[in-house]
C-alpha cells in the first residue's frame, strides 16, 4: 500500500457512508481517475469498498491483513511495531529484519509478511508460510544484556504469543512448549525463531521470528498430525491485525520487564502455569542425544528440567522436546 492509498484508506475511515472521488482528489491534490485506481488497489488489498456513480466511495469492511493501517490501531506500545515494513510476499522476514537492523533501523521496528518463500524454523529447517491466512513477522531486539542471556528471549516471546492469543481467542486452549512452541490440543499452532548476532561480551542484535497459523481451514499434508492453526481449533476467522497488535503489546511489556529484572523472574510462573511439558513423559533431543523422562518445569534461567527413570535430575539448555504417550513413560 503506497503513501496516497493509505490516506485514502484514512479518509474512507473518517468518512461518512460515501465520500465522492472529487472530495478525495480535492483534499490529495489528484485526479478523480488517480483516485479510482487506488480504490482498485484498496478492493484487491482485500477492502470491501461500495462505489455508487452519484455519491462516491464508502468503506464496508476492512482487510484482514497485517497492514501497518491496520495494526496500528490496536497497539498500545511505546516502541514495538511504531515502525511496520509490510511485504506481500519476501523470502524471510527475519532475513529482511536483520537488513534492516545492518541498515540502523531502531529496536521495537517490525518486518512482517503475508507469505514467506523461504520462511525459516531452527537448525535450518522450512517454516509453511502460505498467503493469506497467517502471521509472519520479526521484531528487531538491541537488548544490553550477556549474550548468555540472549536464548531466554525465546521464552519471553512465547509468553508474550501466549498472552496475545488469549487476548483475542480466550476459547482457544493454548499451551507453551518448551523452547519456542505454542501447541493448541497437542498441535503446533505457532513457532518462534530467535537469531542474534554475538560478540563474546556483546549482543549487537536480536530478530524474533514469530510464526501463527491463523485462518487455514488445512494445514499442508506433511504436517497434518502436527499443526494446526486457530481457524480449525475455535471455528472461526481471526483478526490478524489485532491479533499482531495483541502479540506486539506483550512483547513490549515482557521484554521490557525482562531487561527490568535482569532475569526471566517475571515470567517463570505464567510459562509453568501454562506449560504443555509439566509432569508429562518426554523424548527431548539435543546435539549429545536424547533423553527420555518427564518434564519437571524450566529453572530459573531457563533450561528445561527432565527426570530420567534413575531419579536423576538433568537440564537441558536446548534442543527439541517431543511429547510421549503416557504408556511410554515407563
Ligand atoms: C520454529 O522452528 O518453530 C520457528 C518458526 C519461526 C517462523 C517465523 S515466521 C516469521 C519469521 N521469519 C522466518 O523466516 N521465520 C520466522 P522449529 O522449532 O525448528 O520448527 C520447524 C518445524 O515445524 C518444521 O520442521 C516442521 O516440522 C514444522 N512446521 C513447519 N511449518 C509449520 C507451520 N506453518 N505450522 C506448524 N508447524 C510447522
Amino acid at each position: 500500500m503506497n503513501e496516497t492509498t493509505g490516506q485514502i484508506l484514512a479518509l474512507l475511515k473518517a468518512g461518512g457512508e460515501y465520500l465522492s472521488g472529487e472530495e478525495i482528489g480535492g483534499k490529495l491534490g489528484i485526479s478523480r481517475s488517480a483516485v479510482w485506481k487506488h480504490v482498485r488497489d484498496l478492493k484487491e488489498a482485500g477492502y470491501g469498498i461500495v462505489s455508487s456513480p452519484r455519491k462516491g466511495y464508502g468503506l464496508r469492511d476492512v482487510a484482514n491483513v497485517p497492514f501497518a493501517a491496520e495494526v496500528t490501531p490496536h497497539l498500545g506500545t511505546a516502541t514495538f511495531g511504531r515502525r511496520i515494513d509490510y511485504h506481500d510476499a519476501i523470502d524471510s522476514t527475519n532475513r529482511v529484519a536483520g537488513d534492516l537492523a545492518r541498515q540502523g533501523a531502531a529496536e521495537g521496528t517490525v518486518v512482517v509478511a503475508d507469505a514467506q518463500s523461504a520462511g525459516r524454523g531452527r537448525m535450518g529447517r522450512r517454516w509453511e508460510s502460505p498467503a493469506g491466512e497467517n502471521l509472519y513477522f520479526s521484531v528487531l531486539l538491541t537488548p544490553n544484556v550477556e549474550p548468555a542471556r540472549v536464548p531466554q528471549l525465546a521464552l519471553v516471546a512465547a509468553v508474550a504469543v501466549h498472552e496475545g492469543l488469549a487476548a483475542c481467542c480466550p476459547e482457544i486452549p493454548a499451551r507453551i512448549k518448551w523452547p519456542n512452541d505454542i501447541l493448541v490440543e497437542g498441535r503446533k499452532v505457532a513457532g518462534i525463531l530467535c537469531e542474534a548476532s554475538l560478540e563474546a561480551d556483546r549482543v549487537h542484535r536480536v530478530v524474533l521470528g514469530i510464526g501463527i497459523n491463523v485462518n487455514g481451514v488445512s494445514v499442508p499434508r506433511a504436517l497434518r498430525a502436527s499443526a494446526t492453526t486457530l481457524r480449525i481449533a475455535g471455528g472461526r476467522e481471526v483478526s490478524r491485525p489485532a491479533l499482531l497488535g495483541a502479540v506486539l503489546n506483550q512483547l513490549e511489556a515482557r521484554y521490557q520487564g525482562w531487561l527490568r529484572d535482569g532475569s526471566l523472574s517475571g515470567i517463570l510462573d505464567y510459562f509453568e502455569r501454562h506449560s504443555a511439558l509439566n509432569g508429562r513423559p518426554v523424548a527431548a533431543e539435543n546435539l549429545s542425544g536424547v533423553v527420555h523422562g518427564t518434564a519437571r518445569g524450566i529453572t530459573p534461567t531457563g533450561e528445561l528440567v527432565i527426570e530420567t527413570a534413575a531419579g536423576a535430575l538433568l537440564q537441558l539448555l536446548a534442543g527439541d522436546v517431543h511429547l510421549l504417550p503416557l504408556k511410554e513413560a515407563q
